[in-house]
């Protein structure tokens, strides 16, 4: 949707070299993405919260360099001040792909330096947070070398559409607070090809909100989230699963938009259970959940139903635990993470985050 104009350089004015930097979250998806058909196009609408404390920093340096433009993107990358292949790979691809939006991007001699708030490996999925740190830094670049994206608004679309062909869930990163990614009849303006923010559609309540996540392991994943997505294609149950991902999104935004923490609570945990479920159940069926995903589970109820607390736990594609609550319980929580919880973790290691106000340019 952005081919056109095609933007390139005039070689006779060639630009400054200069540098741009940006920070940009995780997110946490309430209703989950886990389908997708074309390059990264969802077959159901997602909904996540923009955290705060997980986060990528990418600096993105560019110089013009007088060549023809018709070969590979120039591009070097270090990942925590070190020169790092795989991810450079991983990126050139990336680029080599957006040549259609952003022919540009062959005239440049780019280096990335990139780099990660929480432990390497620690088990978090770092692509939300790189993939949109990078699209924002493509967008900032694309701005200062042709004066195009001057609208904030227009700005952020881009971003998010950019995430998305490096990493679907990336998109919903741009957005303060909580963002909606897929189209659907009920909130107008949405699409399958970039994130709106709802950030203004739901109660204040939400906006301080905690994620905590409890890292059972840190082993690579069997199954990446690539494949799992491609599994979804024969999987028996996809035609009713993306039906009840769009029912499960109008009772969401009705109770977000509310504050009605019940049923967001009874929403979040059923999403997160429908996910392994899917996997579980698709051919070939494949566990992510380790026995201490499973205790943490049990615990939360039980805490749930003895203290009468609003806790409520998600998963992403791997087995770690995601704890989320409002901030003003936050010290019965981390009480109990601490008495109960801690110990089903990989040495202990909890990583705090909560809701964040998104991405910023350092
Ligand atoms: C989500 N996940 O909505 C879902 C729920 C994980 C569990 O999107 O292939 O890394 O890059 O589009 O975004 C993880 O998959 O997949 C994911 P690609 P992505 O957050």
């Amino acid at each position: 949707m952005y081919e056109n104009p095609r933007l390139i350089l005039d070689s006779s004015n060639p630009p400054e070299p200069g540098a741009i930097t940006w920070r940009s979250p995780s997110n946490i998806a309430i209703i989950k993405y886990w389908g997708k058909h074309g390059v990264q196009l969802p077959r159901n609408p997602s909904l996540s919260l923009t955290l705060a404390a997980s986060c990528t920093d990418t600096r993105l340096e560019y110089a013009f360099r007088d060549e023809a433009h018709g070969g590979p993107v120039d591009l070097d990358l270090y990942f925590h001040q070190q020169a790092n292949e795989a991810f450079r790979a991983k990126t050139l691809a990336y680029l080599e792909s957006l040549a259609a939006v952003y022919p540009f991007l062959k005239q440049l001699k780019l280096t990335v330096h990139t780099g990660n708030s929480f432990p390497h490996s620690a088990g978090i999925a770092s692509s939300a947070s790189a993939m949109s740190a990078l699209a924002l830094c493509l967008c900032s670049l694309e701005d200062k070398l042709f004066g195009t994206l001057q609208d904030t608004a227009e700005f952020d679309r881009k971003a998010s559409y950019l995430a998305r062909l490096g990493s679907g869930s990336a998109c919903r990163s741009i957005f303060p607070y909580a963002a909606l990614w897929g189209e659907t009849a009920l909130v107008p303006g949405s699409s399958n090809e970039f994130a709106v923010p709802v950030g203004d559609l739901i109660h204040e309540q939400f906006r301080d909100f905690h994620d905590d996540i409890l890292i059972v392991s840190t082993e690579e994943k069997a199954v990446s989230s690539r494949a799992g997505h491609a599994l979804m294609d024969d999987n028996p149950f996809a035609e009713p699963r993306y039906a009840q991902a769009r029912q499960r999104l109008d009772a969401l935004l009705s109770a977000m938009r509310t504050g009605d923490l019940e049923t967001f609570g009874k929403i979040v945990e059923d999403e997160a259970l429908t996910l392994h479920a899917l996997m579980m159940s698709g051919n070939s069926s494949y566990l992510l959940i380790k026995p201490d995903s499973l205790a943490i589970i049990e615990k939360v109820r039980e805490y749930r139903a003895a203290t009468g607390q609003p806790v409520y736990f998600t998963l992403d594609a791997g087995p770690n635990v995601h704890l989320l609550y409002p901030g003003n319980i936050v010290h019965e929580v981390r009480k109990f993470i601490e008495d109960e919880l801690a110990e089903h973790c990989e040495n202990g290691y909890v990583q705090q985050d909560w809701v964040g106000e998104g991405p910023e340019e350092l």
